[in-house]
């Protein structure tokens, strides 16, 4: 088989052993940037410091006031909502975070060729919108139904398939009254950002970031499984090409600290003083809430427990902060945090590989210098 000429669209592939990131890779790392680690400090992340990631190009919408959202497929009354319309609904106002489930993938050996996230896709905002299954008990959906279908208004080709961005949630997802799944107009109080998909776009707190579709065009309830490019061929877990695999769903845990000290420029290594540091930074789970976070400076040969702090009402869907006291003497150090929640899940040491890279959680260690004076002699 092998690329047509004039083929723009080449299969999924893995990295040589020795090959470097590539220019495709580069291309999308630029425009798909990851939150600066030190952003870990605010408890809801600035909109220009939260991840982004597009698949193909961000839609032009200067006029949001003649966006249209239909909800059609499997329903008594379709509708067609204006985002005046979509006002008129009650709101309700979420904090969330959100993390790409592609987060990790260019620590994989050997590393899947595609964004090259290391950790820093994930941010947390304060989303404020209409409860989906509002619309959807407005519009009747068929309760036999299977899925729901939604679909953004961006369009390319992707591994050879020309397509709209789209996926699905099951019906009883869609419903869900804990968590509720959003139509979010805002995020931290303004209208949405032309990245983060102006001017409506799904959430879905708990889930990988591909769940929650942006520039939301319409919601199509199925009574048929959905079997779109998103949901059968990407966004498997598989570790052999042919085999059909698991879906991504739901986050799993993560801890990182916000990188302690100052870095060198180009090596990123940390340089702290001797004496107390305060290593702090956050943890999540979108499958139950962090129970516990602990820290190493060695590289994982030994742990101590972080302080976690308090969980608030209202905030299960968001990052949670923990701090732990280190007296750092001189020396150097691979310090990182791994989280656990409630239902048993830890974050491994060793890579979970897969063909996609999807949800690589394994603890992130980082090169920490303790001296007096970094200035070389
Ligand atoms: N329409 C549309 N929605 C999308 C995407 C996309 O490419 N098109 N990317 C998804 C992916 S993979 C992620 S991780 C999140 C990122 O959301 P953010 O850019 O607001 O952080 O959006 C999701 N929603
Ligand atoms: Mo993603």
């Amino acid at each position: 088989m092998g690329q047509r000429s004039g083929d723009p669209s080449a299969p999924a592939r893995l990295a040589a052993p020795d090959e470097g990131i590539g220019a495709d890779e580069l291309a999308l790392a630029t425009r798909n940037h990851g939150l600066p680690l030190e952003a870990l400090r605010h408890d809801v992340t600035p909109p220009g410091l939260h991840y982004v990631l597009t698949h193909y190009d961000i839609p032009y919408v200067p006029n949001a006031g003649a966006w249209r959202l239909s909800v059609d497929g499997r329903v008594r009354v379709p509708l067609d909502l204006s985002l005046a319309d979509l006002l008129s609904f009650p709101q309700i106002t979420i904090r969330v975070t959100l993390e790409c489930a592609g987060n990790g993938r260019a620590l994989l050996t050997p590393r899947p060729v595609s964004q090259p996230w290391l950790v820093e896709a994930v941010g947390t905002a304060d989303w404020s919108g209409v409860p989906l299954r509002l619309l959807l008990a407005e519009a009747g959906a068929d309760p036999a139904a299977v899925d729901v279908v939604f679909t953004g208004a961006d369009h390319g080709v992707e591994r050879g398939i020309e397509q709209d961005y789209q996926r699905a949630l099951p019906l009883a997802v869609a419903l869900g009254d804990d968590p509720q799944v959003l139509v979010a107009t805002a995020m931290n109080g303004a209208p949405l950002p032309p990245q983060h998909g102006r001017p409506l776009r799904l959430i879905v707190p708990g889930w990988y970031g591909m769940a929650h579709v942006k520039w939301l065009r319409s919601v199509t309830v199925s009574d048929v499984p959905f079997t779109g490019f998103q949901q059968t061929v990407a966004y498997r877990i598989r570790h052999t090409a042919g085999e059909e695999g698991e879906p991504v769903t739901r986050v799993a845990p993560r801890a990182l600290l916000v990188p302690p000290g100052f870095p060198d420029f180009m090596s990123r290594t940390r340089v702290v003083r001797p004496g107390p540091v305060k290593l702090f930074g956050r943890a999540w789970s979108g499958q139950a809430p962090v129970t516990s976070v602990e820290v190493s400076t060695d590289r994982g040969v030994s742990w101590e427990r972080a302080v976690l702090d308090p969980l608030l009402d209202g905030q299960r869907w968001a990052w949670r902060g923990w701090h732990y006291d280190w007296a750092s003497s001189p020396g150097e150090y691979e310090v990182g945090a791994r989280a656990s929640d409630a239902g048993g899940s830890t974050q491994p040491l060793e890579q979970r590989w897969n063909r996609g890279g999807f949800a690589n959680n394994a603890v992130r260690f980082v090169r920490v210098v303790c001296v007096d004076d970094a200035r070389s002699p």
